[in-house]
């Protein structure tokens, strides 16, 4: 199972093509549209979300409602695209080289794609070329993706959720330990954060900071629950579901870092006191009291909860710029800045949602196989029944 998406953020649209997805799954575009909606939100955003209202289309690979098999092409539409069709048309008769020149971006933002895109593909007299593939828009669509995935892990049982546990200087320091009640008051907050007074100073947090021109990054925790053991495997590195888990969700920009349980937490911890016991109930059942391991042991699921952690920097577009250099006149001079979102660390949890989700579908389909949903649950089931006995 595979993807590949296309499309600038001002240009007239984001695309993915999925191949490989099985057929007879119930695709609603609600759905992918609620996972949408989701992304835009979150305390911090900027004025691009007042002008977007991401839904998607689906091109082809679903008749009626259900998936055939055939490649499913996804499109979102950019609301911005006809603010910009002069600067940004494949058209040559519609493009419009002076209002291009009037928004070429010449003095690169230090922490975006801009400089080092620009001396790759030559793109250093006018860097918007970089950063309208290099910006997160992109992620519109991934989102779109991330969830065709995860309506099928969804169809056998698992659930994923997340919450925002840092923006800025302040952490979550209380949140529920049942995970519904985790998603509910995550998904109630502006920020994400199931800690209603952490959730409260982080968006005092975000207010000084969008004061002063500044962004904020943060933390987030993504959980996926109802997972069966067995998913991935130890037997080559680029199998293992967190290495796979984890370049998607490095892929995602502004990610630079992701860890699994206790992750980072845990390297001070004695080896004794990280790693799960395993026990066995009265009845002859297998059980671990904890999960520090995150729910993965070797590259394969163990059947606990699934607990992924990812920090996202400050977003590099500041209001009030570093310096930088003009390319054209080499002088130097401030960052470049147009418009800005203070900070997305709520998205981000979004965005890791769906791509988590999609590596996890792609996992879940290698192990069970099948082109149909029907072989699917069927090889599924059979494999329950067998991992019951322990
Ligand atoms: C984004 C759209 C972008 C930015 C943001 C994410 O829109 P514009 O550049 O028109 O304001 O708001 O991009 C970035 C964070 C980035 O680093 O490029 C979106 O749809 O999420």
């Amino acid at each position: 199972m595979r993807f590949l998406t296309a499309g600038e953020s001002h240009g007239p649209a984001l695309t993915a093509i999925i191949e490989g997805f099985p057929a007879g799954v119930e695709v609603p575009t609600e759905k992918i549209n609620a996972q949408l909606k989701r992304r835009q939100s979150g305390y911090g955003r900027g004025g691009r979300m007042k002008i977007e209202k991401d839904k998607v289309k689906i091109l082809s690979g679903v008749r009626g409602g259900l998936t055939l098999g055939s490649p499913i092409a996804l499109q979102i539409t950019n609301l911005d695209w006809k603010n910009w069709r002069e600067v940004m048309s494949s058209d040559p008769d519609e493009y419009a080289a002076e209002k291009a020149a009037d928004r070429a971006l010449t003095r690169p933002r230090p922490g975006h794609a801009d400089l080092a895109g620009g001396f790759k593909y030559g793109h250093y007299e006018d860097m918007r070329s970089v950063l309208e593939r290099a910006s997160a828009r992109e992620t519109a669509v991934r989102v779109a993706v991330g969830t065709v995935g995860r309506i099928l892990i969804e169809s056998l049982g698992c659930s994923i959720l997340s919450h925002v546990v840092q923006i800025g200087r302040v952490e979550s320091a209380d949140y529920p330990a049942s995970y519904t009640e985790l998603a509910d008051q995550a998904s109630s907050s502006p920020v994400g954060c199931a800690d209603p007074a952490a959730a409260s100073a982080m968006m005092e947090e975000i207010d000084g900071a969008a004061k002063s021109g500044d962004t904020l990054g943060g933390v987030f925790e993504v959980i996926c629950t109802g997972l069966p053991p067995g998913i991935g495997s130890y037997v080559h590195w680029d199998r293992r579901l967190d290495s796979r888990m984890a370049a998607a969700v490095l892929g995602i920009p502004s990610v630079k870092g992701v860890d699994f349980g206790l992750g980072f937490r845990g390297a001070g911890v004695l080896g004794s006191r990280y790693h799960d016991e395993i026990r066995c109930t009265p009845q002859g059942k297998l059980y671990r009291p904890t999960n520090r391991a995150g729910g993965l042991e070797g590259g394969v699921s163990n059947g606990e909860p699934l607990v992924l952690r990812a920090v996202v920097k400050p977003i590099p577009t500041l209001g009030r710029p570093l310096a930088s250099v003009d390319l054209k006149t080499k002088e130097e001079s401030l960052a470049a800045f147009e418009r800005s979102d203070t900070c997305i660390v709520p998205a981000a949890a979004v965005i890791t949602e769906a791509v988590v989700a999609w590596e996890i579908a792609a996992a879940v389909l290698e192990k069970f196989g099948g082109d149909t949903l029907t072989e699917i649950k069927e090889h599924y089931q059979r494999y329950l029944a067998y991992i019951r006995q322990f």
